[in-house]
């Protein structure tokens, strides 16, 4: 039986080149990431017709699309005609030097210099929550389809500021299990805004001021299966019935649900948008936070890869009525990042810029609760990524997470700290009634676009309340 089953292996050949099994038992031995200059749509639908795994989506004549082919389609691809380039191999080396790698430990000492886990997550959060008593306490926003807890750091100081009426703030990351740099540059976030809340003031009126919950993990059973079983899934891990697994939580959000372009109704596809809008546990979790919340002024959603910074809408090429917000915001974004390691991400509306997407986060956030708000695409040429782009990829996200977060607490911040100087007191009626003689749009309280009395008793209801 042995002997047999010895010379069975040396005669398949690819057995024996088959290294040693390390870490998710799926395996992309020979799976090459290709590049491909696409000019249509049918071009596309002939390379996702092979089964291949867009990996980039920035589908524009001219801008080169990254997929990941299985071995045996290469001469498919052949036959289509499309220029392309092999840029990467053998997927499954990355793959492997990585799990070889974290199975040792990781690189370097520090919390941040190699990837973490769910269980590791979940740790530092409990740490930082106790380093921070008064600024940081662990929220369980509740369970995933598998039962796995999501769990966010709420950061905020309720000794100071008025919880009834505080702006609270989103960051979450990891919609898309196999995007391991998002839940990193969101846990640097949280443990920056932390280190730095006795030092640096414009932090510490933030956090004095507003509420911030930071959610690492928004997918964690599918986190948990690209550790254990496939480290390139993506979706979570819905049973969908004839063996077809998950659904793509980011075209499962409620508005704009369920159109054909920018989402799929296979349940084989990667960006399958379930069976109804909001059917999927992870983000009614979400959606049920930001809902819960007496002011709720904004989010960030971290994905990677491809350096981008995205809003609404996603779901159609028209632009929001806050275009101009939207871009003047995301542009300044854009620009904390670049003056931190001189890294260029493209500014722009999702669909127009980088491909529809319709039930994802951003359509959602501005559809319904209303807000300003972005998708940022992190580093990487595939989600397997070096381990030494993990902190400069942090340390250039934080600034713009910094700007967005003073932005929106200033954008939907209390009306009655009229002078933003963290308190309220007789400075802000007088600040108002300046405001108010003149005219300026900043003493349009009640929002009706005109600048008449009705604004003073709305200024004197909030100020009288702190709100
Ligand atoms: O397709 C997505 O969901 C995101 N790209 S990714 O490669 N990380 O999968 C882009 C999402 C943009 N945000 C929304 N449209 N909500
Ligand atoms: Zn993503």
């Amino acid at each position: 039986m042995r002997v047999s089953a010895i010379v069975l292996s040396l005669a398949a050949g690819a057995v024996l080149a088959q290294p040693l099994a390390t870490g998710p038992a799926v395996r992309y031995d020979g799976y090459k990431v290709v590049r491909v200059t696409i000019d249509t749509e049918e071009q596309l639908q002939s390379v996702l017709a092979l089964g291949a795994d867009q990996w980039t989506h920035e589908v524009r004549p001219g801008v080169p699309t990254d997929f990941m082919v299985a071995p045996d389609k290469l001469d498919a691809l052949d036959a289509t005609g499309l220029p392309y380039e092999i840029v990467n191999e053998d997927v499954q080396r990355a793959v492997d030097a990585e799990n070889l790698r974290l199975r040792d430990g990781g690189v370097g000492r520090a919390w941040f210099d190699d990837f973490k886990n769910l269980t590791q997550i979940n740790d530092y959060l409990d740490t930082l929550a106790a380093a921070n008593p008064g600024l940081a306490t662990v929220v369980d926003l509740g369970d995933s389809l598998q039962g796995r807890s999501i769990r966010g750091l709420r950061i905020a100081n309720d000794a100071v500021g008025n919880s009834s009426c505080e702006p609270s703030i989103l960051f979450n990351a990891c919609q898309h299990a196999r995007e391991w740099i998002s839940p990193m540059v969101a846990m640097y976030a949280a443990e920056h805004l932390l280190a730095e809340y006795s030092t640096n003031p414009d932090i510490q009126s933030l956090i004095d001021h507003a509420e911030i919950l930071i959610v690492p993990i928004s997918n964690p059973d599918g986190y948990d299966y690209t550790w254990t079983n496939n480290r390139y899934w993506r979706k979570n891990r819905r049973a969908n019935g004839g063996g077809s697994f998950g659904v793509d939580i980011n075209r499962n959000w409620g508005y704009g649900w369920g159109n054909n372009n920018g989402s799929s109704g296979d349940p084989n596809s990667d960006v399958y948008r379930g069976t109804a809008p909001f059917s999927e546990p992870e983000i009614q979790r979400l959606r049920d936070w930001t809902l819960s919340r007496p002011n709720f002024a904004g989010d960030v959603d971290l994905h990677s890869y491809g350096q981008y910074v995205l809003w609404a809408w996603g779901y159609t090429s028209q632009p929001t009525s806050e275009a101009a917000t939207f871009s003047s915001v995301g542009n300044q974004m854009k620009q904390a990042i670049k003056a931190v390691h001189n890294r260029t991400y493209t500014a722009g509306q999702c669909y127009t810029t980088l491909y529809p997407v319709s039930g994802g986060s951003i359509d959602w956030f501005w559809g319904d609760p209303g807000v300003i708000n972005y998708t940022i695409e992190l580093r990487g040429n595939d989600f397997v990524l070096p381990a030494s782009e993990i902190i400069p990829n942090c340390e250039e996200v934080f600034p713009a997470l910094v700007y967005y977060a003073e932005w929106s607490l200033d954008h939907y911040g209390p009306v009655s700290d009229f002078n933003h100087d963290g308190a309220v007191n007789t400075l802000d009626v007088l600040a108002f009634l300046n405001a108010w003689t003149i005219k300026d749009s900043s003493a349009d309280i009640n929002g009706d676009g005109t600048v008449n009395t009705l604004d003073v008793t709305a200024f004197l209801n909030a100020w009288t309340s702190g709100c």
